[in-house]
C-alpha cells in the first residue's frame, strides 16, 4: 500500500464509505461537529495543551508520561479476572462468552461474561500517571509525538460526559462457522458467536477531545494507539495495535469511555480508557489507548491494509476496503447440543444485533428450515446494542433436532443462508444452525 496509486484508491474507498454513511443519515460534517463542541461551555473546565500556555497545564508534558514499555503499562496475564468454564471458552489470550450464561441476564453484558479479545495480554496500567497524548499535523501547530498534547485521567472525568450502549464484537465473530457449517478453511480464533457483548460505555466523545487538542479542518484519520505490549505476528514486530479511523467517524459518535456497566473500566477491557466505536468492528475499540495521532492524510496500519479487509478468490489482491460496519447477526441464548424435554414447552430465546442500526424481525425455525414462526422482540431497543427475543417451543419427538434464527434489521439486511467465503473468517453472517437433542 505504498504506491500513490494504491493510497488513492484507498483513500476513495474510504471516502466513498464516509459518504455512504451521511447518505444514511449517520454522519455529520466536520463544520457541525466544531460548532456543536465549541458550544459545549467548555470554557469552565479545565482546558487541553493546544490552547494559549496561562490555560494550558499540559502540552510539552510528554516527559512526564513514562516511555512506552517503562510503565506505567505493567503486563498481567493474558486475561486478569477469572474465567470460570460455565461462563467462557478461553483461546489463549482470547475468551469467548458462552451464550447460555447470557439467558439470564439483561440487556447488558455483566463484566463477569464479556468476552475479551487481547492480541498479546492486558497490561495493568496506572490511572494516575497514565496521560492520553495526542498529536500530528491535523492539530493546531502540528503537534509532533515527542511533544504532544496531552490530557490526565482526572481531566478526562472533568469534561462533559457522554453514556451510550453499544455492542462490540470481533469481525472474526462466528469464524468458525465458516468451516463446520460451510466447509471453507480460514485462519485465526475459531469463535462460535460468543465475541460479542453488549455494555454501557460512559465516557468523553472523542470530538470533545479533539476539538480541545486543537482539530484543523483538514484533518483526515484518527489513530488511536494501544499501551498493551506490540504485536508480533510471523517473527514481524508490527508495534502497538492500532486502527485509523476516519475523521467522520471519530466526531460523529465515538467515545473515549472510562466507565463500563457503571464502574471503572476493568482492567481487560482497557483501564483507563478505551475507544468505543459504536456499530464497527471490535478492532476499532481500541484498548488502553495510549496516544492518538491526528493525521492530515490517510494512514495505514497493519489493522487496516493486511487484517481486517476481505481476502481470497473473490477479492482484489490487495483485499477488500477496510471492514467498518458489523453485519446482522443473531444467537439462541443455549449451549451447543443443549438437552430440552420432550412434550414440554420451553421459552427459547435469544439476541440479535447489527452494525447497520436497529432489529426489525427474527424468525426462528425448529425444524431444521423447513417451517419459520416469527420471535416476540422485548426489552430495549437500542439501535447500537442489541435485541432480545423469545419463542415458545414443544418438541413432540425426542432426539436430535436444528434450531436456526434470521434476524432483519431496519435497514432490511437479512442474514442469508451463506456467508460470503473470505480467508481470515469475517463477519460470518449467515443463519447458524443451533443442534439440540429433545430427550
Ligand atoms: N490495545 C488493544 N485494543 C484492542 C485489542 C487489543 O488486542 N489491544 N483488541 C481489539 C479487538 S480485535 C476486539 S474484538 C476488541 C475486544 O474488546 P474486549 O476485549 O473489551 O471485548 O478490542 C479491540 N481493541
Ligand atoms: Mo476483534
Amino acid at each position: 500500500m505504498t504506491s500513490s496509486f494504491d493510497e488513492g484508491r484507498y483513500d476513495s474507498a474510504r471516502l466513498a464509505q464516509w459518504e455512504a454513511g451521511q447518505a444514511r443519515g449517520d454522519g455529520i460534517s466536520r463544520r457541525t461537529a466544531l460548532r456543536l463542541s465549541a458550544g459545549l461551555g467548555l470554557a469552565a473546565v479545565p482546558v487541553l495543551g493546544g490552547v494559549p500556555a496561562s490555560a494550558a497545564p499540559a502540552r510539552g508534558e510528554a516527559s512526564a508520561a513514562p516511555a512506552r514499555g517503562e510503565g506505567p503499562a505493567v503486563a498481567a496475564g493474558p486475561i486478569v479476572k477469572p474465567l470460570p468454564p460455565e461462563l467462557f471458552t478461553v483461546f489463549g489470550t482470547n475468551a469467548e462468552t458462552r451464550w447460555e450464561a447470557l439467558r439470564d441476564v439483561g440487556h447488558l453484558v455483566p463484566i463477569d461474561r464479556f468476552f475479551v479479545r487481547n492480541h498479546t495480554g492486558t497490561p495493568l496500567i496506572d490511572g494516575d500517571t497514565w496521560r492520553l497524548e495526542l498529536f500530528g499535523a491535523g492539530l493546531r501547530g502540528s503537534p509532533t509525538a515527542d511533544n504532544p498534547v496531552t490530557v490526565s485521567l482526572k481531566q478526562l472525568r472533568r469534561l462533559p460526559s457522554t453514556t451510550l450502549t453499544a455492542f462490540i464484537e470481533c469481525a472474526g465473530n462466528g469464524r468458525s462457522f465458516f468451516t463446520t457449517q460451510q466447509g471453507q478453511p480460514v485462519s485465526g480464533t475459531a469463535w462460535k458467536l460468543g465475541a460479542v457483548g453488549v455494555a454501557t460505555w460512559r465516557g468523553v466523545r472523542l470530538s470533545t477531545v479533539l476539538r480541545l487538542a486543537g482539530l484543523r479542518p483538514d484533518a483526515v484519520d484518527v489513530l488511536p494507539s494501544g499501551l498493551d505490549a506490540n504485536f508480533v505476528s510471523g517473527g514481524v514486530d508490527l508495534g502497538p495495535v492500532r486502527r485509523p479511523i476516519p475523521i467522520r467517524k471519530a466526531l460523529h459518535d465515538v467515545v473515549l469511555a472510562y466507565e463500563m456497566n457503571g464502574e471503572p473500566l476493568p482492567p481487560d477491557h482497557g483501564f483507563p480508557v478505551r475507544v468505543v466505536v459504536p456499530s464497527w468492528i471490535g478492532i476499532s475499540s481500541i484498548k488502553w489507548v495510549g496516544r492518538i495521532e491526528v493525521s492530515a492524510e490517510p494512514l495505514f496500519t497493519p489493522w487496516n491494509t493486511q487484517f481486517y479487509r476481505f481476502f481470497g478468490p473473490d477479492h482484489p489482491a490487495e483485499g477488500s476496503a477496510p471492514l467498518t460496519r458489523q453485519v446482522v447477526k443473531s444467537a439462541f441464548e443455549l449451549a451447543p447440543d443443549a438437552q430440552l424435554p420432550v412434550g414440554t414447552t420451553t421459552l427459547l430465546t435469544g439476541r440479535a444485533w447489527s452494525g447497520n442500526g436497529g432489529i426489525r424481525r427474527v424468525d426462528v425455525s425448529t425444524d431444521g428450515g423447513a417451517s419459520w414462526r416469527r420471535a416476540d422482540l422485548f426489552g430495549p431497543a437500542v439501535d447500537t446494542g442489541w435485541r432480545r427475543w423469545r419463542l415458545t417451543w414443544r418438541p413432540a419427538t425426542p432426539g436430535g433436532h436444528t434450531l436456526l434464527a434470521r434476524a432483519t434489521d431496519a435497514t432490511g439486511a437479512t442474514q442469508p443462508d451463506v456467508a460470503p467465503y473470505n480467508t481470515l473468517g469475517y463477519q460470518f453472517g449467515a443463519v447458524v444452525r443451533h443442534p439440540v437433542t429433545v430427550a
